[in-house]
């Protein structure tokens, strides 16, 4: 049976979700681009062939024609878009942030709860990403012995607006790390604080934010907005017997002229095709077969990122080590 797919915002990760359910999700069609702007759906939905286009996302998950729903409209489309999801019983990959509002994700775990069944996978795709995938087995297999610290650096080219802040790195980039550290340690943080350099323009500075374990290991994470050389990702998890460092993805290195090259993706877009692939299809997995995937994020995921990014966005405010407060994880999303 091939499952009819809805993909909601038709910018740029909702262009991305469109290609990927086109072109790399066998067991699925896409049925329609949903965007308030509808030359943009329209473009996307003639790019990779989809049955129809629509500007109302509540009309698109009501429909009989849709099986489930990608939602990649703005953040502060999510939790109540999801929430529509649910209470029309269909199962959504929601982009990350679920919000930047940990009440909001309480809200949306409540809906989810009260239906008994889960509904929402949320677009975290690091945790398919090889690399942290390897750093969470060779933990696993014991090969580092106990975890101490794991480094994060992530730096982007440039900021996606001009306003951009310092807070905003904390809730709109760092919450990956946030998640996947969690995946790949297996534990909650504890607490948080956060620094800035300064820069010598008015451009956003990085952000370096240093997390302690329930577990009392060290997280470093480095957020670069302005890295201005390539989209860059790196990883090192640090154990007692050992560390496993993320190297460099790139296919192909260019030899010549007395030096050796490789190349940096402009975005996150190409740097995890793969890993949204895999998340993709393991949603479409989750859609046949009710099964909430093993390594996907939830609403409480969800949750849990945006509680650090508060606890982070005050400890950066006030120049103090914050710490991070959360509700007991219910039974449900054990
Ligand atoms: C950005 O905010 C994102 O949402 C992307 O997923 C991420 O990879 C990028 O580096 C972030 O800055």
């Amino acid at each position: 049976m091939t499952l009819r797919l809805a993909v909601i915002g038709a910018g740029l990760m909702g262009a991305d979700h469109a290609k990927i359910v086109a072109e790399d999700l066998p067991g699925a069609s896409l049925q329609v681009v949903c965007d308030m702007d509808a030359g943009r759906a329209k473009a996307v939905a003639d790019r990779f062939g989809a049955a129809d286009v629509a500007n109302s996302p509540e009309a698109v998950i009501a429909r009989a024609d849709v099986d489930a729903v990608i939602v990649a409209s703005p953040d502060f489309t999510h939790a109540p878009l999801s929430m529509a999801c649910i209470k029309a019983g269909k199962r959504v990959l929601c982009e990350k942030p679920l919000s930047q509002s940990s009440a909001e994700c309480l809200q949306v775990m409540d809906e989810e709860m009260l239906c008994g069944e889960r509904f929402v996978q949320l677009g975290f795709m690091r945790r398919y990403d090889q690399s942290y995938m390897e750093m969470r087995q060779a933990l696993r297999d014991g090969a580092l012995g106990r975890a101490l610290m794991m480094h994060n650096f992530h730096r982007n080219v440039e900021t996606p607006a001009s306003d951009f802040t310092g807070a905003m790195a904390i809730t709109n980039s760092a919450p990956h790390e946030f998640d996947v550290v969690r995946l790949v340690l297996d534990t909650e943080y504890r607490a948080i604080s956060a620094h800035q350099p300064k820069r010598s323009d008015s451009r956003v500075a990085p952000v370096v934010m240093v997390l302690e374990t329930q577990d009392d290991q060290l997280v470093t994470i480095e957020i670069n907005n302005n890295a201005a050389y390539g989209y860059d990702v790196r990883a090192e998890l640090v154990g007692e017997a050992g560390s496993l460092a993320m190297n460099h993805v790139a296919y192909t290195r260019l030899d010549a002229k007395l030096s050796s090259a490789t190349a940096y993706e402009p975005d996150w877009r190409g740097r995890y095709h793969e890993a949204y692939v895999r998340q993709n299809r393991a949603f479409l997995r989750f859609v046949e077969t009710g099964q909430f995937p093993e390594i996907a994020s939830s609403c409480w995921d969800g949750y849990c990122a945006a509680v650090v990014a508060e606890a982070g966005v005050l400890a950066l405010e006030s120049g103090q080590k914050t710490l991070v407060e959360m509700i007991s994880k219910p039974e449900f999303y054990a």
